[in-house]
C-alpha cells in the first residue's frame, strides 16, 4: 500500500513548512543565518563573495519553495508537458534574474545594505553559467526564462558540463588564447544535485537481432556509464511557477573496475572511471562546424539517454498506455544534436516495451520536433556509420531500418526516381559513409522549423527541399526567434525599464510580460522631455560601460562619440572582416582631410567582442587584425579623437547586458542569406540601439516592425547570392578593378600598416580569391550605408525619435509569443496556473 504522507503529526509539519520570505527583516534573517551555517563564517571577515553565496543561498531557499509546489502541481494534474533538449543553455548570471522575477530586488537591495554591502558589488560576484557557444544556447536559456513566465510546464535537459565555454585571452600580439572555465569551483548555489534520480547508459558492445518474427533485438556488453541528474530551478516572471532545467552529470557505473582491480591492472581501472567522467567534462567550443568526435557523439547520446529515460519514468507514474505517450510528451529537438534521441525512442518500444515498428514509428513521430538553426552546409551533422556502428550497434540498426522503409515508401511514390532515393537517403555514400542527422529528425517529427521568415522559405527550398515535396509544406514551419525582456531590458537596463514604467503609467509586471505595450511610447516621440530623458539614460548607459572598460581593461573611452558595436562569435559569414577593413577605410579617408573637414566628422568609438572557435584559423586571424589596428589607430593623434577602436576580451552574457544598452548603432551584417536568425540584434533594438545590417534573418523582420526608415540596411539580397558567387568562380574580376576602396585597404594591410605584414595574408586572400562571404561585392554599399548612419548621427533630434520608434515596435521580439506559438501550434501545451 502507499505510504500515509505526512508522517507524524500533519500539524507540526505545516507549521514549520516555510513561505517564500518577502519582508525584509526575513531576508536578513535568512541570509544571517547562511552565513553562520551554510557558510560556516564569521560575520566580521565576510567578503563580497560570501554575501553573494549568503544572499544566493536565501534566494534559493525562495525559489524552492516555489520549485516544489509548481513540481506537485504538474504531478497532481498530470499536464501534458514539453521537454525542451538543448545541448546547450547559455544561462549567464542568476542572482540578479531570479530577484527580479520574485520581485524581491528591492527588499534584498534594502537587508544587503543594512548588513553593510551594496546589492551591485554582491552581483558582481557571480560567475557566468556559460554553458553554450552563442545565440543557439542563449535561445534556450530566454525560452527557459519564457515558459515559466507563460506558466507553461516546460523543462529543459542539458549537460552538466565541468567546464563552459573557454575563457578568451588575448596576447601582447592580438592573438587569441584559450584558458578553462571551472565555473563550478566556487559551488554553484542554482543546482541541486540529485544523487537518487540516475540512469545507467550503455555504449559499445553487441546488438543481436532476434529473429522471431519481431523487430526486437538485444544489446549487451560495452561500457555502462551513470547519469546523474543536477537541478536548477527556472523561475518566471511574477508566477509562482519555477521550472526545472535539469543537467546530466556522467560518472562511473561502480568507481572502479573491479575485475581490472584485482587482475593487479589499477590504471586500466582508473582509465574506465576517467573515460565515463570525461563525458561531461567540456563544452564542445565549435560554433557551426560539426567535427565528427567520438566524444562529441558520447555526450550527444549519454544525454538523450538519460533524459528520455526520465521522460519516460515521469510518463508511466501517470499510468497511460504507452501508445498514449505524445498525449503527455511533447519534445522539442534544439538543432539536429539531440537527434540520436529519435532512435533511442524506436529501441525503447520495440526492445523493451515490444511494441510493433509501425505502432513505435508513430509514437516517435507524433512526439518530437525539430528546429533548424542554419542552412550553413560546414554545421550540418554527419556521423560516419562505422563510428556510429562501434558505439551505438543497435541504434544504427534501427537507422537502417527506418531509412529502408522510408525510402520504399518515397519509391512508392516516384517510382524509379534513383536519383532522388540517393539524394533523400539517410545515408551519404561515401567513405565512410556517413547518417545525415538533419534528414533523421525530419522524419522523425512531427513539424519543422525555421527561426525567422527567410530562414523558413531557405529550409524548404534548399536543404529540405525533396522533403517538403515528399512529407508535404504543412509540416514546415516557422518560429521567429524571440529574447527575454526580463533580462534583456528590465535587467540591463533599469532605467529605460523605471522610464517605460513611468511613463506608460503600466507597472513593468504588466508590460514585461505583454511587451508589445511598448508601442503605447511611440506618440512620446514627439516629447522633447521624454526625448531628453531618453537620450540621457543612453547616455549614462554609454558611462557605465566605459566605466567597466576603464576598470577592467584600464583604458579610457570617450563616450561622447557614438558608440558602434559588432559583438558575436566569430565566423567568416558574419563578416567581422568587413566591419575591421571598414574601420581601416574609415581611417584612412580621415588621415587625408584636412583641420577644416574634420570638424564637421562625429567622433566614432568602435566595440568589437567575441571568441572564435580554437582551431578556426581565419577567425582568429581576424581577432589579431582588429587588436593591431586598435593599437595603431588608438594612437595616432590625427585621429584618435574622431576614431577609436576596442576589442574587448572574453566576450559572455554579463559583458552583453554592459555593452547592448550603450550602443547608439550596431551591426549584423552577415551575407544575405547566412544568419539563420540573429537574436542580438532584437537585444540592441530593445534597448533603442539603431540597426546597420544586411537583408538578412530577422533583420528583415526588424525592420518590417520598426519601418525601413529606422534602420540601415545594405548589401546584396539572398537571391542574387548565388549568381554573385558562380561569377567569382567563372568570371572572376580582379579586386582593384571591381572595388578599388576595398583594394587600397587590402594592400594597407598587406603593406604593413599595422605590422606583421605577412601574417594576414591568408585572411585577405580569402577575398582576393574566391571570396565566398562575398565581401568585395557589399563593401562599397556598406561604406555607403555608414556614411548614411553617421549623417542621420548629426541630427540628434531625429535619432532619438528614431532610437524611440525602435523600442516602441520590438513587442513582437519576445520570447513570450515566440514559447506562446510552440505551445500553441507545435507542442499542444497549456499554461497551468500554480496557486
Ligand atoms: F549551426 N546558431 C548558433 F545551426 O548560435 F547549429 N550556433 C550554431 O551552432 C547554430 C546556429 C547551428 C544560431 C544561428 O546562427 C543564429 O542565426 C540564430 O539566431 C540562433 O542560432 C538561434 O536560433
Amino acid at each position: 500500500g502507499k505510504e500515509k504522507w505526512p508522517r507524524g503529526e500533519e500539524k507540526v509539519w505545516k507549521d514549520c513548512m516555510r513561505d517564500v520570505d518577502t519582508d525584509v527583516s526575513s531576508i536578513t534573517k535568512s541570509f544571517v543565518n547562511h552565513v553562520q551555517t551554510s557558510l560556516a563564517r564569521q560575520p566580521y571577515n565576510l567578503d563580497n563573495l560570501g554575501a553573494y553565496q549568503a544572499a544566493a543561498l536565501s534566494v534559493r531557499d525562495n525559489l524552492l519553495v516555489n520549485w516544489n509546489e509548481t513540481a506537485l502541481q504538474y504531478t497532481r494534474k498530470a499536464p501534458k508537458r514539453a521537454y525542451y533538449l538543448s545541448l546547450e543553455f547559455l544561462m549567464g548570471r542568476t542572482l540578479d534574474n531570479a530577484l527580479l522575477n520574485l520581485g524581491l530586488k528591492d527588499q534584498y537591495a534594502e537587508g544587503v545594505k543594512k548588513l553593510g554591502f551594496t546589492m551591485e558589488d554582491v552581483l558582481d560576484q557571480e560567475r557566468d553559467a556559460a554553458l553554450g557557444n552563442g545565440g543557439l544556447g542563449r535561445l534556450a536559456a530566454c525560452y527557459l526564462d519564457s515558459s515559466a513566465s507563460q506558466e507553461l510546464p516546460v523543462w529543459g535537459y542539458g549537460l552538466r558540463y565541468k567546464y563552459g565555454i573557454f575563457q578568451q585571452l588575448i596576447s601582447p600580439a592580438g592573438e587569441q588564447l584559450e584558458a578553462p572555465d571551472p565555473w563550478l569551483d566556487n559551488q554553484n548555489p542554482w543546482e541541486l544535485p540529485r544523487l537518487d534520480v540516475s540512469y545507467e547508459v550503455r555504449f559499445y558492445g553487441h546488438a543481436e537481432r532476434m529473429n522471431d518474427g519481431t523487430p526486437r533485438a538485444m544489446w549487451t556488453g560495452g561500457q555502462e556509464v551513470l547519469a546523474v541528474a543536477y537541478d536548477v530551478m527556472i523561475p518566471g516572471c511574477y508566477t509562482k511557477t519555477t521550472n526545472n532545467l535539469r543537467l546530466w552529470e556522467s560518472k562511473p557505473k561502480r568507481g572502479f573496475d573491479l575485475n581490472s582491480f584485482n587482475a593487479g591492472n589499477y590504471e586500466a581501472a582508473v582509465e574506465a572511471s576517467n573515460s565515463a567522467a570525461a563525458i561531461t567534462s567540456v563544452l564542445y567550443p565549435n560554433d557551426h562546424t560539426s567535427f565528427g568526435k567520438e566524444l562529441r557523439l558520447k555526450q550527444q547520446y549519454f544525454w538523450t539517454a538519460a533524459s528520455l529515460a526520465d521522460i519516460l519514468r515521469r510518463f508511466k507514474n501517470i499510468g497511460k498506455s504507452i501508445t498514449e505517450f505524445p498525449d503527455y510528451v511533447a519534445i522539442q529537438l534544439n538543432d539536429t544534436h539531440p537527434t540520436l534521441a529519435i532512435p533511442e525512442l524506436m529501441r525503447i518500444l520495440i526492445d523493451e516495451e515490444d511494441l510493433d515498428w509501425a505502432t513505435a514509428w508513430k509514437i516517435v513521430t507524433n512526439t518530437f520536433f525539430y528546429t533548424n538553426h542554419t542552412v550553413l552546409p560546414e554545421a550540418l551533422e554527419k556521423w560516419p556509420v562505422p563510428l556510429l556502428e562501434h558505439l551505438l550497434p543497435r541504434h544504427l540498426q534501427i537507422i537502417y531500418d527506418i531509412n529502408l522503409l522510408f525510402l520504399q515508401s518515397v519509391e512508392k511514390k516516384y517510382p524509379g526516381d534513383r536519383d532522388r532515393l540517393a539524394r533523400m537517403s539517410l545515408i551519404e555514400e561515401g567513405f565512410p559513409k556517413q547518417v545525415r542527422m538533419a534528414y533523421l529528425a525530419c522524419i522523425g517529427s512531427r513539424k519543422v522549423n525555421g527561426v525567422a521568415e527567410l530562414h523558413s522559405e531557405l529550409v524548404k527550398t534548399t536543404i529540405l527541399k525533396d522533403f517538403v515535396e515528399f512529407e508535404g509544406v504543412s509540416k514546415f514551419g516557422n518560429v521567429t526567434n524571440g529574447i527575454t525582456p526580463r533580462r534583456w531590458l528590465d535587467q540591463c537596463n533599469p532605467e529605460l525599464s523605471a522610464l517605460i514604467s513611468r511613463t506608460l503609467k503600466v507597472d513593468k509586471a504588466v508590460w514585461l510580460k505583454e511587451l508589445t505595450l511598448l508601442e503605447k511610447l511611440l506618440p512620446l516621440t514627439e516629447d522633447a522631455a521624454f526625448r531628453t530623458e531618453w537620450a540621457g539614460i543612453k547616455q549614462r548607459n554609454k558611462e557605465r560601460l566605459a566605466h567597466h572598460v576603464q576598470t577592467t581593461l584600464g583604458l579610457t573611452i570617450n563616450t561622447n562619440a557614438m558608440f558602434d558595436v559588432q559583438i558575436k562569435r566569430l565566423h567568416e559569414y558574419k563578416r567581422q572582416t568587413l566591419n575591421i577593413l571598414g574601420v581601416i577605410h574609415r581611417y584612412l579617408t580621415l588621415k587625408n582631410m584636412s583641420a577644416e573637414e574634420k570638424k564637421k566628422v562625429n567622433p566614432r568609438v568602435v566595440f568589437f567582442a567575441g571568441k572564435a572557435a580554437p582551431a578556426y584559423y581565419i577567425a582568429k586571424l581576424t581577432i589579431r587584425l582588429i587588436v593591431n589596428v586598435a593599437r595603431i589607430i588608438n594612437a595616432d593623434p590625427d585621429t584618435k579623437d574622431l576614431l577609436s577602436l576596442y576589442f574587448l576580451p572574453d566576450y559572455s552574457v554579463s559583458l552583453a547586458e554592459v555593452l547592448i544598452p550603450a550602443s547608439d548603432i550596431s551591426q549584423h551584417i552577415s551575407t544575405a542569406g547566412t544568419e539563420a536568425s540573429g537574436t542580438s540584434n532584437m537585444k540592441f533594438c530593445l534597448n533603442g540601439g539603431l540597426l546597420l545590417g544586411t537583408v538578412d534573418g530577422a533583420n528583415i523582420e526588424i525592420a518590417e516592425e520598426v519601418g525601413e526608415s529606422n534602420v540601415f540596411f545594405f548589401g546584396h539580397l539572398t537571391p542574387a547570392v548565388e549568381d554573385l558567387r558562380y561569377q567569382h568562380t567563372y568570371h572572376p574580376v580582379p579586386i582593384e578593378e571591381k572595388c578599388p576602396a576595398l583594394a587600397n585597404v587590402l594592400n594597407q594591410v598587406s603593406g604593413g600598416l599595422f605590422g606583421d605584414a605577412h601574417v594576414y595574408e591568408p585572411l585577405l586572400n580569402t577575398i582576393r580569391q574566391g571570396d565566398y562571404y562575398l565581401l568585395s561585392d557589399d563593401f562599397d554599399s556598406y561604406i555607403a550605408a555608414l556614411a548614411m548612419v553617421d549623417e542621420a548621427y548629426l541630427d540628434q533630434t531625429e535619432w532619438v525619435k528614431k532610437s524611440i520608434r525602435t523600442t516602441a515596435k520590438m513587442g513582437k521580439f519576445s520570447s513570450d509569443r515566440a514559447i506562446n506559438e510552440y505551445a500553441e501550434s507545435y507542442w499542444n501545451i497549456e499554461a497551468q496556473r500554480v496557486v
